[in-house]
């Protein structure tokens, strides 16, 4: 049985055509793996699991529905979603996996994480991350009423807009030679990660970078493994 890996689906009430992608996927595709994971931005912002929506609901009760199946689900913070708590992933029966994760794929180790950590050049997004990934912060936010919390939301949306229109799409990608740190300090040849939308499968002598594409509005980007290796899907 496959393991499917997707990412950058951005689930969010003006795309109701990714969530319509999002539920079929987990109703026809996700039934045939033994895992499933999500490395991040699911969403296309999370301001916290006492949110309810008809769209969460849905998305909530499809995973469960495929959890509830057998097949093991696991999701990874993306910058939209880091949000997402344990009360939200619980409900799905998915677990929770920490920024970086290293698994066992039909006997190779790959190291998974959203992909925003590696990119490095982008200084001002380094900042703002490691600033809203404070605790601190972070439990003072969820103290905010709902609606305050999604004003801000779509207040650090409109200022990443902004902000993106400024850099290169250099910066905005991973820095290779950090990458390749990253992958030697967790010893692993392999990398699978999303966020930059780059679809790709780059092999270099010593690591294999896998980037997972987002979803687009005809069709979802997913990347199936199997014991004859690595193929991207277009569901
Ligand atoms: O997401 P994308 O692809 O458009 O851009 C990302 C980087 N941007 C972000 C921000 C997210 O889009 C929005 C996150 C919403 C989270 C809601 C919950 C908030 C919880 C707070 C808990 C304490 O990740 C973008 C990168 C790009 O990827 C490529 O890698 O460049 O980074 C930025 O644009 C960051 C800016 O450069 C700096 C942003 C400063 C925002 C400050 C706004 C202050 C408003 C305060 C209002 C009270
Ligand atoms: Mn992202």
């Amino acid at each position: 049985m496959p393991i499917y890996f997707i990412a950058d689906v951005h689930l969010s009430e003006s795309r109701p055509e990714l969530t319509a992608l999002f539920l079929r996927f987990m109703q026809e595709k996700a039934p045939q793996a033994q895992a499933v994971y999500i490395l991040g931005d699911l969403f296309d912002f999370w301001v916290g699991d006492d949110e309810t929506s008809p769209l969460i609901d849905s998305v909530k009760r499809a995973i469960r529905h495929v959890s509830d199946q057998g097949v093991a689900c696991y999701f990874q913070h993306g910058n939209r979603d880091f949000m997402i708590g344990e009360r939200f992933t619980q409900a799905c029966g998915m677990k929770l996996l920490p920024d970086y994760q290293v698994v066992g794929l039909f006997g190779q180790q790959a190291l998974l994480c959203h992909g925003d950590t590696l990119c490095i050049d982008d200084v001002r997004y380094q900042q703002f991350r490691k600033k809203v990934h404070q605790k601190w912060r972070q439990k003072l936010f969820l103290m905010l009423p709902l609606s305050v919390r999604l004003k801000i939301a779509h207040k650090i949306r409109h200022t990443s807009k902004q902000d993106k229109q400024q850099k290169s799409a250099e910066i905005m990608d991973v820095n290779p030679e950090f990458t390749a740190k990253i992958a030697r300090q967790y010893g692993v040849s392999l990398l699978i990660h999303g966020h930059t939308h780059r679809e790709n499968i780059h092999v270099n002598e010593d690591l294999t970078r896998i980037v997972l594409g987002d979803w687009k509005a005809d069709y979802a980007s997913v990347l199936n493994v199997d014991e004859q290796g690595f193929e991207f899907v277009r569901e």
